[in-house]
């Protein structure tokens, strides 16, 4: 079934009937608009949707081996046909099934009672909402691969700034098929910089994706491919996005000079090189990225801990919400509160707080257990972590063990309600999100929970779930 933009179908939609031969001369009726195929049981349907295309499937309540209403069961089971609609065509003695054949995955129920066309409204309508669904899936599945790329530069970008705070040297990716032009470089550059070296473009796009140099410096003519090709390819390759390239060339026209920006190129150096404007210009482009790292960095980062902030939370909440949504899973959101904490500060001054904020962030931090927990300072004493795809028990567990983190600090606390040390309280909000909802919701009722752990005498956590029925598709 293909639609033209003013919505009518330019071949008839494909329905599949099965155990409906006995109303072959009445259905005739759907001939004009749909293109037929009969099938007299689930195992005929299933051999007929192995060789044929097909749109929507109309079932009889009543088949010679088994129920409808199981038939239609099945069918939503049978991947990958689970996403065809199903309507139920029955005489007036099936009403009675009519709740369990809702419950069991149809789409919608037609009675002989009815005029017929009724049955041809049904099935435009579920295949209008079928179109409509594939639409809204397929914009989805886009909005996730920019989303899965971001994860992946966010991650790349993470572990490049962890190893970058031991390292003192920046890397620069050379490409060039001839040797005496890398000599040339090496000569230049190698005293303040670590030099990678490739002579295709294959080579290079391998060593850039192991290496992540933070400037590339490349020929425009390669044995395997052209420079500008190749330039583009770093501009798609995840962690590379945003490394800037230079051109170094024994071209020297305008044009090509044009070229090689509009492919993503910072800069140019025309060949023969002059060393000291060699050298002033990667250091100038390497400044500049280690200020827009450093400032990307410190943008994510809360300053008094050193653990993500706010924004960063916000930014991969978005994230996994929808990835979430899309797989249906769960989502584990926790808000955690220091407990008296204002009277810590009372009693002990400021810095003493701040100290005792920093303990216990890196007490939370230090409790992630897999690579995709998360845990951050969402502002004053309080924090955030989230967890995707998890078990109520395991989510139960993990609030435990962030309690007992922070317990087991034994942070000095007279005022706190005879604890005698610094203790959090945790609200934890359990989720499956759904695409309709709004994610804000899920943090409000993480609060809710925090405040009824607050008022069942703190140190302790509070659970909510409210895990939301599955979409029938
Ligand atoms: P509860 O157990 O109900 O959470 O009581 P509480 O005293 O912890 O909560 P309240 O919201 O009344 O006080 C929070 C305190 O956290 C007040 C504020 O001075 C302190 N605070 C917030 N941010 C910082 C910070 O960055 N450093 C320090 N030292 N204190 C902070
Ligand atoms: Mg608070
Ligand atoms: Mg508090």
């Amino acid at each position: 079934m293909t639609k033209s933009a003013d919505l009518t179908y330019e071949t008839p939609p494909r329905v599949l009937l099965i155990g409906l031969q006995d109303q072959q001369a009445s259905l005739t009726i759907l001939e004009p608009h749909f293109s037929l195929t009969y099938a007299s049981t689930l195992t005929e349907a299933l051999g007929t949707l192995q060789k044929h295309t097909v749109d929507i499937v109309l079932v009889n309540f009543s088949l010679p081996d088994q129920t409808g209403v199981q038939c239609c069961h099945q069918l939503r089971h049978a991947s990958p046909w689970s996403h065809l609609p199903v309507i139920m065509f029955g005489h007036n003695e099936a009403i009675p099934q009519l709740i369990e054949a809702y419950d069991r995955g149809a789409s919608d129920c037609y009675f002989t009672t009815s005029d017929l066309r009724e049955l041809i409204n049904k099935i435009h309508s579920q295949l209008t909402l079928t179109s409509l669904r594939t639409a809204l899936n397929n914009s989805l599945e886009r909005e996730e691969q920019i989303l899965e790329q971001e994860q992946q530069q966010w991650e790349l970008t993470r572990q490049a700034n962890e190893s970058d705070l031991q390292e003192d040297k920046q890397r620069i990716l050379i490409v060039d098929d001839s040797v005496a032009s890398i000599e040339i470089l090496d000569t230049i550059l190698a005293n303040e910089y670590d030099l990678y070296f490739a002579t295709t473009g294959a080579d290079a796009l391998r060593i850039g994706r192991d290496v992540r140099p933070h400037l590339i410096m490349l020929d425009v003519m390669l044995p395997d491919t052209d420079g500008y090709t190749l330039c583009e390819s770093f501009k798609r390759l995840p962690g590379s996005e945003d490394t800037p390239v230079v051109f170094v060339t024994s071209l020297d026209s305008a044009d090509d000079e044009a070229k090689g920006l509009a492919a993503g190129a910072i800069d140019y150096i025309v060949k023969p090189y002059r060393p000291s404007i060699v050298k002033a210009r990667a250091r100038n482009l390497l400044e500049l990225v280690h200020n827009r790292d450093l400032l990307k960095k410190l943008s994510l980062t809360d300053a008094l801990t050193q653990i993500p902030n706010r924004r960063s939370f916000e930014e991969l909440f978005r994230r996994e919400w929808f990835r979430a949504c899309r797989h249906s899973e769960t989502l584990v959101l926790m808000m955690i509160d220091i407990d008296n904490f204002k009277k810590y500060n009372d009693r002990y001054g400021h810095p003493m707080g701040d100290q005792c904020l920093i303990s216990v962030a890196n007490a939370l931090y230090q409790s992630r257990k897999r690579s995709t927990d998360y845990v951050a300072r969402m502002g004053g004493e309080e924090f955030v972590v989230l967890l995707a795809n998890t078990t109520p028990d395991t989510a139960r567990q993990f609030a435990q063990s962030l309690i007992d983190a922070v317990r087991g600090l034994n942070i000095n606390h007279e005022d706190n309600e005879g604890k005698g040390r610094v203790t959090v309280s945790v609200g934890l909000q359990l989720c499956r999100p759904v695409q309709t909802q709004q994610r804000e919701h899920v943090l409000n009722q993480a609060d809710e929970q925090l405040y009824l752990a607050k008022s069942r005498g703190r140190d302790q956590l509070a659970f909510g779930s409210e895990v939301s029925q599955t979409p029938p598709f």
